[in-house]
């Protein structure tokens, strides 16, 4: 493990309690951060449970264009696939160079939307742009990842969560907001654009129809302290300490049992995500009953040629 402490990425971002992911140094628009422990000497001696996933695009609001989501997926997807981690921090890096604005996500990136329904990266023009790509709305990919995933994601909101920014909040599982920069506005209908999927529906399941549709049709804005009135945020927190109670909040999970954390996650998803949803935590529970006797009796009854004896294995318990 490296002794090197990681750049200060945020105002609120401390150094000594984070390392660098390796195989990450191509990343452009996020940063991937695992916590750490480290001796007095300030040398790591251990990792810890919680990575942190943060859009670093602070003068555009942190906007997310399609590299942007590639990294969000990638380092997410590394989050899902490590099994010494419990819990994923998603939030914004800054303040802005530009004029000290505060982000977590505004969403898709609009000096970038195409009429065609592409996005145009730096250099891309309609005859050479690969439509397999650019095309893709794949931020709903990354959606999908985050509410199926085997960890807990708590957005970490420091400052402005618009548009498809909004939208990553409310598919996350759990999101501390700070009490003095989190600002929250919906802000799809405004630009022509709609997340009809997750962004709206699922938050009309936690919050209810009336409020959720006063979020999207009017699109105003709201503090850290709405949210939590309206049962969308779980804390409002001093902005100073929303890194530390984020960790806080990522330790009080860690204690917890992984195998009932994940079936806890899958079963409250379960019911809003329809066949999908099922299918998710029927993968977790088809899992677990391979490590059954009357699951191996029945492969190796298979693997012998033989038939399978359930005589040990009763109908009723
Ligand atoms: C966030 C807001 C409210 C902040 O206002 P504030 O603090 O007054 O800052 P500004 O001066 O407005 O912004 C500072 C600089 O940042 C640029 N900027 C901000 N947001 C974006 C953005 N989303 N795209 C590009 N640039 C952005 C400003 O232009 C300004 O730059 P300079 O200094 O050069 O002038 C306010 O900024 C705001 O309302 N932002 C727009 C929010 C928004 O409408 N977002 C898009 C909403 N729609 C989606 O996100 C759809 C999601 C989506 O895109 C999607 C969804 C599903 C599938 C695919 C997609 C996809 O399109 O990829």
């Amino acid at each position: 493990m490296s002794n090197q402490l990681p750049d200060k990425v945020s105002d609120v971002f401390d150094p000594t309690r984070w390392r660098t992911v390796s195989g990450f140094d191509d990343f452009q628009d996020m940063t991937y951060h695992r916590q750490v422990e480290r001796d007095t000497d300030g040398n790591p001696v251990r990792d810890l449970p919680t990575v942190r996933i943060a859009f670093n695009r602070p003068e555009v609001r942190n906007a997310f264009r399609p590299g942007t989501v590639d990294e969000l997926y990638r380092a997410m997807d590394h989050a899902r696939m490590t099994p010494d981690v419990a819990t994923v921090l998603l939030t914004g890096n800054g303040p802005s160079p530009k004029d000290g604005g505060h982000s977590f996500c505004s969403g898709g990136d609009q000096r970038i939307r195409g009429r065609d329904g592409y996005r145009y990266a730096d250099g891309d023009t309609k005859e050479t742009i690969d439509p397999a790509r650019a095309g893709r709305l794949h931020i709903l990919e990354v959606q999908r990842l985050m509410r199926t995933m085997p960890k807990v994601v708590i957005a970490v909101v420091n400052g402005w969560a618009a548009g498809g920014g909004h939208s990553l909040h409310v598919v996350s599982d759990l999101t501390i907001a700070s009490r003095q920069h989190g600002k929250f506005k919906q802000t799809d209908a405004t630009v022509g654009s709609f997340d009809a999927g997750y962004g709206s529906a699922l938050l009309a399941r936690q919050i209810g129809q009336k409020a959720a549709r006063e979020i999207f049709f009017l699109a105003r804005e709201y503090s850290a302290e709405d949210m939590v009135r309206m049962g969308a945020v779980n804390e409002a927190v001093d902005h100073e300490r929303l890194e530390e109670v984020a960790l806080e909040y990522a330790a009080d999970i860690a204690r917890q049992s992984p195998q009932a954390i994940r079936m806890l996650k899958f079963a409250f998803n379960l019911a809003d995500d329809g066949l999908a949803g099922q299918q998710v935590f029927a993968g977790e529970a088809t899992r677990l009953a391979y490590m059954t006797d009357e699951a191996v009796e029945g492969k190796e009854a298979f693997l012998e040629k033989r038939d399978p004896d359930w005589s040990r294995f009763p109908h009723y318990f």
